[in-house]
């Protein structure tokens, strides 16, 4: 029997968006994106390799998945196997720490965990470039998280070189993210699908393209130079570029909700009284405010009157790929 190997990976939140595959087997981007890896929201997976079992064992949080819910993961081990020539069955355990119930749970934090601790438990030693391309394979948000702070993924031509890269591992900037839990439920239209409707049926799909080359270019000077108000104006518009392409996609469609709207409003009244914050938000309702530490007491004090204060989660720029003993 092979060594049970445990990692750990922590989510990311994109100020460059992914929306949109050039190729669904691969999981190749049609562009580029950039992101912060997070501290608060976080995986833990361990993977034994069991020449014993006659099927992959998948438990989330306690609970043993279904065959069916334990499809993705089985496809992703295959994929180990097939890198190994293996053949055993495994073991995986899996929990998500995320501050509340809150729909903050990421494909991205799980998919980077299990290429960590499958890779190793198969008894493969991936460099984080090889990493961050298996991590694709399961979810293209998760090639981001095998690194900390902020993080490239370069989109390449093919399997070979579409990997991330790290532009500020370690963040010396006092950055804070504000996270609002407005909805907690599963979104109706998940990522996967909402992106290649808008690649296959929006009319701005090619400017989209445009946006995200110009945003990028624009971006990394201004994280080099902690220009926050530079940083802020991007990732705000990207977001709001990147949903244009779900209200836009045939049939159009929305992540966002009435509480969505309201917190985007108080996000802009704080701005006119000299709280400097910005948003952005993911494939589903969850506003995420970005701001530096000094404006996080006003922000939340603001959000706590609207939401509650349990649905008010700060977190700050976290690490990347870790193996736990
Ligand atoms: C991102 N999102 O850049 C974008 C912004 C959501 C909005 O990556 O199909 O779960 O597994 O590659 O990575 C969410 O989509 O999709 C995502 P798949 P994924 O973070």
């Amino acid at each position: 029997m092979m060594p049970a190997i445990t990692a750990r990976a922590h989510t990311n939140i994109a100020l460059v968006k992914y929306w949109g595959k050039a190729d669904t087997e691969f999981i190749l981007p049609q562009t580029s994106s950039l992101s912060l890896t997070l501290d608060q929201f976080y995986t833990d997976t361990t993977v034994e390799f069991d020449e014993h079992l006659s099927a992959d064992e998948v438990t989330l949080n306690d609970q043993r998945l279904s065959e069916k819910a334990s499809q993705k993961v089985h496809t992703f081990l295959n994929l180990v196997r097939q890198m190994t020539a293996g053949t055993s069955f495994a073991r995986v355990s899996s929990t998500n720490h995320v501050p509340t119930a809150a729909g903050l749970a990421s494909s991205a934090s799980a998919f980077a965990a299990l290429a960590g601790a499958a890779s190793k438990a198969a008894g493969l030693n991936l460099d984080k470039p090889a990493l961050s391309r298996l991590a694709r394979r399961g979810s293209g948000s998760a090639t981001r998280s095998i690194y900390g702070g902020f993080v490239e993924w370069q989109a390449g031509h093919d399997d070979a070189d579409s990997y991330a890269v790290p532009i500020a591992e370690q963040v010396d900037w006092p950055l804070a993210v504000v996270a609002l839990v407005l909805d907690p439920h599963h979104k109706k239209v998940s990522s996967r699908q909402g992106m290649q409707s808008s690649v296959t049926t929006s009319p701005y799909y090619a400017a989209w393209r445009d946006v995200v080359a110009q945003d990028l270019a624009a971006i990394k000077p201004a994280i080099r130079d902690h220009n926050f108000q530079v940083l802020g104006e991007i990732l705000e518009s990207n977001a709001m570029r990147m949903h244009a392409l779900t209200l836009s996609a045939q049939p159009p469609y929305t992540y966002f909700n009435g509480d969505t709207l309201m917190a985007m409003d108080a996000v802009r009244e704080l701005r006119d009284q000299g709280v400097p914050c910005y948003y952005t938000l993911d494939a589903g309702p969850n506003l995420k405010i970005f701001c530096e530490k000094p404006a996080v007491p006003a922000i939340k004090q603001r959000f706590s009157e609207l939401f509650g204060a349990t649905n008010v989660i700060v977190a700050h720029p976290g690490p990347g790929l870790k193996f736990l003993a």
